[in-house]
């Protein structure tokens, strides 16, 4: 019995220095460590041994169990490690390779300009003001000396809502708002920036949605001439200190008299191009004195102050800044397209 002990131990230590893997341990221990091994039998056998060889028989099959299970652990132990070594090798990460480039992001091109415009007009003493862009008819139109029935109002040219609301088809009711808060007393020193709204059929040139800014300074003594200096000074800010401006008469349902203003052509020189329409100008922006009516609608008293107003959009001002030539890629947000501002 001792050498078949001896035997088994033997075999099945040999069987352990061959064992490739986890798997094939696994069957290793089982076949000579199990309850239907070969060592149990041996074990099973020692009823026939005399009282003086039971003893010796059994302490020598626990010793041979010790030793192959101790082989078995030792031999997992060492594979487990090889395979936890092979693993890392294979998952390893070069830390020191370059990353991939990440898409740089920056401000739109129309938030630079919208806040390059506020900057300019704060440094001439205007505050900014906003407003609700669902806006009540009464302060889209009615405040504005745009009356119920009026043309310039037509259900087919704005968003309404209800009967009463709509999306405010330009920032002036802001103003009217602005005005109506000041109780009639002036100065009120302010321009709005915003959204717009109007049902128009999107092309090259027009957009259902676009940016407004508007100014309005109201106070005793306001003059034509205060709103033909602020107009000067802020095209050459925007435009360059060699442009000049011009206004020429127009018609706006809430300023009288009302005023539209152009540039020098730049391109030109003001000799005529394409740009300018073989003019030498270009149209920028429209202005005037506030109606009485306007002001008297908020509050104010015609005969004690008066006001100007003007209104600009950013888009086609920066169409022209920067040679866009289409409205919609201020809303598509292309990047090869919003990138090349990132440092105007
Ligand atoms: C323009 C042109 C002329 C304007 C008028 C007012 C208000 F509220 F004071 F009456 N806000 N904006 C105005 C005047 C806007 O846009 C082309």
């Amino acid at each position: 019995m001792k050498e078949r002990l001896e035997e088994l131990k033997q075999e099945a230590l040999q069987r352990v220095r061959e064992a490739e893997d986890v798997k094939q341990l696994q069957e290793v221990r089982v076949a000579y460590l199990g309850k239907k091994g070969p060592i149990t039998e041996v074990l099973r056998g020692m009823g026939k041994l005399s009282a003086e060889e039971r003893p010796v028989i059994g302490q020598l099959a626990n010793d041979v169990r010790g030793e192959i299970a101790t082989a078995i652990d030792t031999k997992q132990e060492q594979l487990e490690k090889v395979a936890l070594e092979a693993k890392l090798a294979e998952e390893s990460i070069d830390v020191t390779l370059p990353g991939r480039p990440v898409q740089q992001g920056g401000p739109h091109l129309l938030t630079k300009l919208i806040e390059e415009i506020e900057d300019l007009f704060i440094g001439m003493g205007f505050e900014i003001a906003e407003g609700p862009e669902v806006e009540q008819d009464y302060y889209n139109f009615e405040a504005l000396n745009l009356p119920k029935g009026h043309p310039a109002r037509d259900m087919q040219d704005s968003f309404y809502i209800t009967e009463d609301l709509l999306m405010r088809t330009h920032t002036s009711p802001v103003q009217a708002r602005t005005m109506k808060n000041h109780e009639g007393r002036g100065p009120v020193k302010i321009i709005c920036p915003g959204k717009v709204y109007r049902r128009d059929t999107d092309d090259a040139t027009h957009s259902h949605q676009f940016t407004q800014i508007e100014g309005l300074y109201v106070d005793k003594n306001v003059r034509m001439s205060d709103l033909k200096g602020v107009l000067d000074t802020f095209a050459k800010k925007i435009f360059g200190q060699n442009r000049e401006i011009r206004l020429r008469p127009s018609f706006f349902p809430f300023t009288e008299p009302s005023v539209e203003m152009d540039i020098s052509c730049k391109i030109c020189l003001g000799s005529g191009c394409s740009v300018c329409k073989q003019t030498g100008w270009i149209e920028i922006l429209g202005a005037g004195m506030v109606h009485p009516n306007v002001l008297k609608m908020a509050g104010f008293d015609p005969k004690v102050y008066t006001g100007f107003a003007f209104g600009m959009g950013p888009e086609r001002i920066a169409m022209l800044k920067y040679g866009v030539d289409d409205i919609r890629h201020f809303y598509t947000n292309d990047n090869r397209f919003l990138k090349q501002f990132h440092n105007a």
